[in-house]
């Protein structure tokens, strides 16, 4: 056990916790979860590293968050018991992209095939595999009675982690992200990055989907969101049109939170849904994504409106550019101060 009572959050901190911060597990109330995986990372690789880059740079914030002041005194620690995927994900990484290279150039329907069929299964697998651990571990923390974030890792991540919060719950999601993940499988996979919240949108305690800054979407994905009630479709597109034509952000914010249907609301963060000049090295980068002042101030709104975050992820994050990990950890430490924010003024 650290000596907690002796922590200053003045002196210098110590590299290798969470923020620098002295709780142990037992101690928080908020548990990170590091997950890190990529499998059917798709375009552009690198985000499994990203869990253990967020922790070793976490030291570097300051501890005073001006709105909120000192929520990490409840507690916040990294878990890094999930950190054994990632040798799973180099074993599996190379064997998708191999499979995903003979599926763009000759351009073969892996249904068709029973070869590819195969491969695609096998990774199924691989994905199912670490899908259990993370419901496993978020549900362990859960009855333990804390709360949840996770780091990733691919999108893929968030089916494990929203399974698990919705299975003694109703919540819903909120969702930002430039892609819709809608598919309900991708080049033979079920389980992928690009069906994500197609996954999520099944299962049977989640109440609505509210998708904010999506601006890559396949047309089927287009015709499944529609056809679904309580999903919610903000797309870029929409948003910058009417923030060009003086609709304020913060009205914009407020139609957001409205579509949420419960007052348990778990956040799904994709960093893509940022301007891509913030994250250049994600798997999928798209321009014209949200600043990260908007979306800070969503979270914001979110709280400051009554619902209170259940469980949050970020993911997708990539680590070519070294101020991607620095967008990262302030994100983390913002989503963590709101997330104990919320919790804690629900619970008074
Ligand atoms: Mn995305």
């Amino acid at each position: 056990m650290l000596e907690t009572e002796r922590f200053n959050p003045e002196e210098v901190s110590r590299r290798g916790l969470l923020f620098g911060l002295p709780y142990s597990l037992e101690e928080s109330r908020l548990v990170i979860i590091g997950v890190p995986w990529e499998v059917t990372v798709t375009y552009k690789g690198g985000t499994s590293e990203t869990p253990e880059q967020v922790l070793l740079a976490s030291n570097q914030i300051d501890l005073f968050h001006p709105e909120l002041g000192t929520p990490w005194k409840s507690g916040i620690a990294w878990d890094n018991s999930l950190f054994f995927l990632k040798k799973h994900s180099q074993n599996y990484s190379p064997i998708a992209r191999q499979y995903l290279d003979v599926l763009e150039r000759t351009g073969a329907d892996p249904n068709k095939s029973p070869e590819l069929l195969n491969v695609a299964k096998n990774l199924d697998v691989a994905s199912n595999m670490m899908l259990s651990k993370v419901e496993e571990t978020v549900k362990k923390h859960r009855d333990n009675g804390k709360i949840i974030g996770l780091v990733g890792g691919e999108h893929t991540i968030s089916i494990g982690s929203v399974r698990a919060l919705s299975s003694k719950m109703p919540i819903s999601i909120l969702h930002l992200d430039a892609h819709a993940d809608m598919r309900p499988s991708y080049a033979g996979m079920q389980y992928t990055h690009a069906s994500t919240i197609y996954h999520i949108s099944r299962l049977d305690n989640i109440k609505s989907i509210t998708s904010v800054g999506i601006r890559s979407l396949s047309p089927a994905e287009f015709e499944i969101i529609s056809s679904q009630p309580n999903f919610y479709l903000f797309t870029a597109h929409r948003i910058w049109e009417r923030v060009f034509k003086g609709v304020t952000w913060d009205q914009l914010a407020e139609e957001i939170i409205s579509s949420i249907d419960t007052d348990d609301v778990y956040v799904t963060f994709d960093i893509d849904s940022l301007e891509s000049s913030l994250c250049p090295s994600t798997g999928t980068p798209v321009p014209g994504g949200l600043t990260y002042a908007q979306a800070i101030y969503l979270i914001k709104k979110l709280v400051w409106k009554g619902r209170r975050i259940v469980g949050f992820d970020i993911v997708e994050g990539g680590n070519k550019f070294p101020f991607e990990i620095d967008l990262i950890v302030n994100l983390l430490f913002e989503l963590s101060c709101w997330t104990l924010y919320s919790q804690n003024e629900k619970s008074s």
